[in-house]
């Protein structure tokens, strides 16, 4: 206990709420120390050099990568696991049909057993952050008590950490209580549990991402939704940019892509050639928290401070934005490492090396059937890096969203682009957005599943309930934005991608931004309007014709298919499936035969 007593009489805050947590968690935890994050340099500087010396990070060249680092994560914990990702409400109901369910009492007490003297040994960092910019009235403070100096690094890159998180609680007590030990990094005994009740995490088993990081998908978007619900508000898997047009008008999206399907290359896009005079800036490249203004219109901020990124596929040509953010203080997860200390991944600009360490550490050398980066291998970067950087990033109302985008990953059906007819139905589309599972999550890559508005991992409550909610937020937003559905992923029978992507998406961006201001017409369809002949910008792309023909095609017979899928899942959220929604679904059905 004299450990304690030291370690609390260093603590930065007099808070006794906080102090008596940390105390009963440290009792359990029972680790060597306890030391408190400050989120300083002087403290970036002490942790890397532990990181360094005990192996946790290895540095990179610093020439070419000043104060970046690399960290290979165990092989068997690569990714966020949705299928140990509990919601912990009292009753199974209000988790849904589409989350894992744990009784409270049952979690607490078979995770109390993990954490019991799990950080004998270790060092538990107190890290205090803040969702969302100083002074919004969306932010929030989280306390993560971690064993991981790599979390702890990370959480300074990707929140705003320190004094200012506990000067905003003050001596209040409501912070989300989130403890998280590496443990044996056994997967029999991981699980990533939320209790939105209670405003706690507790993440046990995975040094990872999503999760181990606890702000980003487990407070702002699992306990965010839930708090959004009740408190009527949005918290959301999207990324926000401003379009900033020739005459210096600003237009602000939100899109939700599900993950690794390119909320991050479309939030540093920098336009083509012919859109000389165009520029996209960055508000946020992966969560939004959405309320309504006193204007009446839904405002956006990022409650994040730095881009936990998929590095594979990152390059000069796909996102040069990117590639300048990660130039320096970038912490690289399960990337490859050059012979002269730099970064490397599948679908990085030049030549393949010959010789390669993989993400594994192992001798890697050209030709090899696998990968030298992991498919899901991450750059950890601070936003401030970020050449395009929105200035209205920290400002505590944030930006006032004129569209909403939703877009998977789809080889077929799923046109190019579409407008929705009204809010219902753009609730709708983003209620049916289906995408093929990716490398960001353990578990098969590729098959299509309905991922409602990219949040069917993290809506931490009733997946029913949560698209109610999003048709009962029409009444409350006198002036809302406009809803689209956009695909960049559609392939030819071949199996290559029909659109060119990346900065080329400006073409559709440019037809949604005129669309939300009513500057262009369109062309209606049974799915919704689409561009009319003409509007979709295409000069200067050098691809033929046929190939965007058939990205915005429409074919009745896969709508059909696609219909029966949609229906499927309606049926699995049961009694909470809004009539609303299956009402679009069967006006479609309608207008298909
Ligand atoms: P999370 O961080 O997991 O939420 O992912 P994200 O939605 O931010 O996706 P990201 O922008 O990192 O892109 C994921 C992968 O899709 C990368 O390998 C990109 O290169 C690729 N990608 C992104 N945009 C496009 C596009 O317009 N066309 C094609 N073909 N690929 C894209
Ligand atoms: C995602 O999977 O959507 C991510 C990465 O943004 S993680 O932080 O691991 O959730
Ligand atoms: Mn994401």
């Amino acid at each position: 206990m004299a450990k304690q007593e030291t370690a609390e009489a260093s603590a930065p805050t007099r808070n006794p709420a906080l102090l008596s947590w940390v105390r009963d968690m440290a009792a359990l935890c029972k680790p060597d120390r306890v030391v408190w994050c400050d989120g300083s340099e002087e403290e970036r500087v002490r942790l890397t050099e532990y990181a360094v010396e005990t192996g946790v990070l290895i540095p990179l060249n610093q020439k070419k990568r000043p104060g970046c680092y690399l960290h290979r994560s165990n092989p068997n914990d690569v990714a966020r696991v949705e299928h140990l990702t509990f919601i912990c409400t009292p009753s199974k109901d209000e988790a849904g049909p589409t989350n894992n369910w744990m009784e409270p009492g049952e979690a607490y007490s078979k995770l109390t057993k993990l954490f019991d003297g799990s950080m004998k040994d270790r060092t538990l960092y107190v890290v205090p952050y803040l969702m969302g910019p100083v002074g919004s009235p969306l932010a929030k403070v989280g306390i993560e008590l971690t064993d991981s100096v790599y979390v702890a690094l990370n959480m300074r890159i990707m929140t705003r950490m320190g004094k200012q998180a506990l000067d905003l609680l003050g001596n209040h007590s409501d912070f989300n209580r989130g403890l998280h030990c590496t443990g044996d990094l056994n997967p029999e005994r991981r699980y990533i549990c939320h209790f939105p009740q209670d405003n706690t995490i507790w993440s046990f088993g995975s040094g990872y991402g999503g999760n181990a990081l606890l702000g980003k998908k487990c407070l702002a978007l699992r306990i965010g939704s839930y708090l959004g619900r009740t408190e009527g508000w949005f918290a959301e898997h999207m990324l926000i940019l401003g379009v900033e047009s020739p005459d210096g008008q600003t237009t602000y999206v939100a899109g939700a892509f599900p993950s690794a399907c390119g909320k991050t290359n479309f939030a540093m896009l920098i336009p083509p050639k012919r859109f000389a005079g165009w520029k996209v800036w960055t508000v946020g490249d992966d969560i939004a928290w959405m309320r309504v203004g006193k204007d009446g219109r839904l405002w956006a901020v990022n409650p994040e401070n730095g881009y936990f990124g998929v590095a594979p596929g990152t390059n000069f040509a796909s996102n040069p934005n990117a590639m300048a953010t990660i130039a320096k203080d970038t912490i690289f997860t399960n990337v490859a490492m050059t012979k002269d200390g730099d970064v490397w991944w599948e679908g990085m600009d030049g030549p393949v090396p010959d010789e390669l360490i993989d993400w594994q550490g192992r001798p890697w050398k050209k030709g090899c059937q696998e990968k030298a980066a992991h498919p899901n291998s991450r750059f950890t970067a601070p936003m401030n890096n970020n050449p395009a950087l929105s200035r209205a990033v920290n400002d505590p109302d944030g930006v006032p969203i004129s569209a909403i985008i939703f877009g998977g990953r789809r080889a077929t059906t799923v046109p190019l682009v579409l407008q929705s007819f009204n809010w219902g139905h753009g609730v709708f589309l983003g209620a049916t957005l289906g995408s093929e599972t990716t490398a960001a999550a353990t578990g098969k890559v590729g098959v299509v599943r309905r991922d409602p508005m990219a949040m069917l991992p993290f809506t931490g409550y009733n997946m029913g309930q949560y698209l109610q909610h999003w048709l009962q937020m029409q009444t409350k937003i006198p002036y809302p934005p406009k809803i689209f559905q956009v695909n960049w992923f559609r392939k030819s029978k071949d199996g290559k991608f029909l659109w060119p992507g990346f900065g080329e998406n400006m073409r559709v961006l440019k037809w949604i931004v005129d669309r939300s201001h009513v500057r262009v017409g369109g062309q209606e369809t049974l799915l919704g309007w689409v561009p009319k002949a003409g509007d979709l910008d295409l000069s200067g792309l050098d691809i033929p014709s046929e190939l965007v023909d058939e990205a915005t095609s429409i074919s009745t017979q896969e709508w059909k298919e696609e219909l029966q899928s949609q229906g499927e899942f309606f049926e699995l959220l049961g009694k909470h499936a809004p009539e609303a929604l299956q009402l679009q679904r069967k006006l479609l059905l309608a207008r298909l035969s």
